[in-house]
């Protein structure tokens, strides 16, 4: 799969996605002067589709909050959807802005999303009380006052030309999501031999980015966001940090499950693999959280068996805790999984924080060679900062990928605290040997943390704007340029 098909079939989505959007508010968009809310499908596979509204400030003063009403046909449903709050009943549905995003200054725009369950699209749409098309409000000293332009009319009934006639989509499989992306040339991945291999049996590389914390940064893995991760960066997976402890998924199981089917909704509408982090950090032992993990697992791997694009990474980094505990966590997650989900593959954090023992002294490579996970179609866990990291975990880790199936999860060009300065170089001899051998890795991590290893300088979130490189930290711009080469598929 070439990256120039890639991009003409993104071209071509983008130029359906505006003429669907152009349908919708017609008429309005060049000339309004109130705000609007244009409602566009991202993506759609026959069964759901992932819906997005831009409200834009096309007044003269600052709306402080905004509030977005609609009405969905019957069969049509929602059943995630982020960076607002949802209320209403029935077909009725109402979003309206969360703390961070309410506030829009003219000529600004913010953008909420929601994955549909059936094929219908919102109509009678409100933003604040008056129709989502906007218009062009009279002045008071306008002598001659405008007759209200079709568009603007509240009571519109929904006209067929305003449910856009697009002609059918080349229908994707429910299961890999749009075409022309990492997921629909590779499909279903597995393990064979030490390689990460597509459904061909050809051995692969992914490159990709690691959100941080989503218990403290889901306002930076956004529909936005994730658009310009995969269109711009190129990435082939995402993979979804979710905390256990430190406010994260124990703090409230219900909550930090749909932010996951969510992300996961999001990567697959982009056509990105996923990988589930289930990131146990501190305690250290993964079998505290076992019953947590069997939960979790089982009611990820029910929801989204049917996709292609999951894998499964059920322990960030045991630490303080033996090979052969983490290896009886192992044994008694994988089959909750593989019950579900058979062919998925799933990922095993090694001993001291996955650095396969080094950090302790050990030869983890040894060790798990004499004693692996039972299961097979998985792969053992790496991750070193390479400024914190050098010859003793680097010749560990080549030693491991010539030995063991490998795929490095966590990856800083800075110290292993994700801060400090760079050391590209060593960076590169990682990433060298990673290219060479086709071991896949994401990178720590896709938000505006002020550390120096999250990619985004401080306070991008906040404005919604990710695209290009003027908004990166050197480790983010270093990062990106080795997502964006061409992949080998
Ligand atoms: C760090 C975050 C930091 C957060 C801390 C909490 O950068 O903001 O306060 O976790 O535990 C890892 C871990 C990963 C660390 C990262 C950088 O998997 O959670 O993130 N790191 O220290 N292993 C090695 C480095």
């Amino acid at each position: 799969m070439s990256r120039n098909l890639r991009n003409v079939l993104v071209a071509g989505t983008v130029s359906v996605l505006a003429a669907v959007s152009l349908a919708v508010a017609v008429g309005s968009a060049s000339a309004a002067t109130t705000p609007t809310a244009t409602f566009t499908k991202v993506s759609e596979w026959g069964s759901g589709f992932e819906g997005r509204y831009t409200i834009t400030n096309g007044g003269s003063s600052t709306m402080n909050s905004w509030q977005v009403s609609f009405t969905l046909p019957s069969g049509t449903g929602i059943s995630s959807h982020w960076d607002a709050t949802r209320s209403g009943s029935g077909q009725q549905v109402v979003f309206a802005n969360l703390s961070w995003n309410g506030t829009v200054a003219p000529g600004a725009s913010v953008v909420f999303g929601f994955i549909g369950t059936g094929t219908g699209s919102p109509t009678g749409c409100l933003l604040n009380g008056q129709p989502c098309a906007g218009g062009t409000q009279p002045s008071p000293s306008a002598s001659t006052p405008r007759p209200p332009s079709p568009s603007a009319s509240p009571s519109r009934p929904p006209s067929p030309s305003a449910s856009p006639s697009k002609p059918p989509s080349p229908s994707p499989s429910a299961s890999s999501g749009p075409t022309g992306t990492p997921v629909a040339a590779n499909g279903q991945l597995r393990v064979c031999g030490r390689q990460l291999c597509n459904k061909n049996g050809k051995a692969i590389q992914l490159r990709g980015m690691s959100t941080h914390g989503i218990q403290w940064y889901a306002d930076c893995a956004t529909a936005g966001s994730l658009d310009v991760l995969a269109n711009e960066w190129k990435a082939d997976v995402l993979r979804i940090s979710m905390y256990i402890q430190e406010g994260g998924y124990e703090t409230d199981p219900r909550r930090f499950t749909d932010l996951v089917h969510n992300y996961i909704e999001l990567a697959t509408a982009r056509g990105m693999y996923a990988i589930v982090d289930w990131h146990m950090l501190d305690p250290g032992d993964p079998n505290v959280n076992l019953a947590r993990a069997k939960t979790f697992f089982a009611e990820i791997a029910e929801r989204h068996a049917g996709k292609v694009n999951v894998l499964y990474e059920i322990a960030n980094e045991p630490n303080e805790v033996s090979w052969s505990s983490i290896k009886s966590y192992a044994d008694q997650v994988i089959p909750v999984i593989r019950q579900r989900d058979p062919e998925a593959v799933v990922l095993v954090g090694t001993p001291d924080w996955s650095s396969l023992s080094v950090s302790g002294n050990g030869n983890g490579v040894a060790t798990i060679t004499a004693n692996p996970v039972t299961a097979g179609n998985l792969m053992y866990v790496f991750h070193f900062y390479a400024a914190s990291h050098g010859n003793a975990y680097y010749n560990t880790f080549a030693q491991a990928v010539d030995t063991l199936p490998m795929f490095v999860t966590e990856f800083g060009t800075q110290q292993a605290t994700g801060d400090g300065p760079n050391d590209f170089t060593n960076a590169q001899r990682y990433l060298d040997l990673m290219a060479a051998k086709k071991v896949s890795w994401t990178n720590w991590n896709y938000s505006d943390d002020f550390r120096s290893g999250a990619v985004f300088t401080t306070g991008t979130c906040a404005t919604g704007q990710y695209g290009g490189t003027g908004r990166l930290k050197p480790a983010g711009a270093w990062v990106r340029d080795r997502i964006r080469t061409p992949d080998d598929f």
